[in-house]
């Protein structure tokens, strides 16, 4: 096998497992959608962007790109501690609202929206 298909046999892995959604399995009718994983900066003292929507089984993954620690606190989820240049990571499953914020930082909130299709 050369190289170049060593590495397209790969990529078709990589696709195959990001794209089966985990547990759920679509109806036969529905077309694939490839879950998606969105990034969440965090530029000085606030979220960016501030409102983020994804779909349903996307990631939501905050990384601190400031140099001080942050965390990301909303009511079904908790990082707890993001230290510079790390990053927490939740995949939301359900559609809705999810507001959250960094405690130790008042007024350093966003919110997650999760739409069946976005
Ligand atoms: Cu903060």
């Amino acid at each position: 096998m050369t190289a170049r298909a060593r590495a397209a046999a790969l990529l078709a892995g990589a696709a195959a497992l990001t794209g089966c959604g985990g547990a759920t399995e679509a109806p036969p009718e529905a077309a694939p959608v490839a879950a998606r994983t969105v990034e969440v900066t965090m530029p000085l003292l606030r979220f960016a962007p501030r409102t983020l929507t994804i779909r349903a089984g996307d990631t939501a993954s905050w990384r601190n790109t400031s140099a001080v620690t942050h965390n990301v606190k909303g009511r079904i989820f908790f990082s707890r501690v993001i230290e510079p240049r790390q990053s927490y990571r939740r995949r939301f499953d359900e559609p809705g609202r999810y507001p959250y914020r960094c405690t130790f930082h008042p007024g350093m909130d966003g919110v997650i929206v999760v739409r069946r299709d976005a």
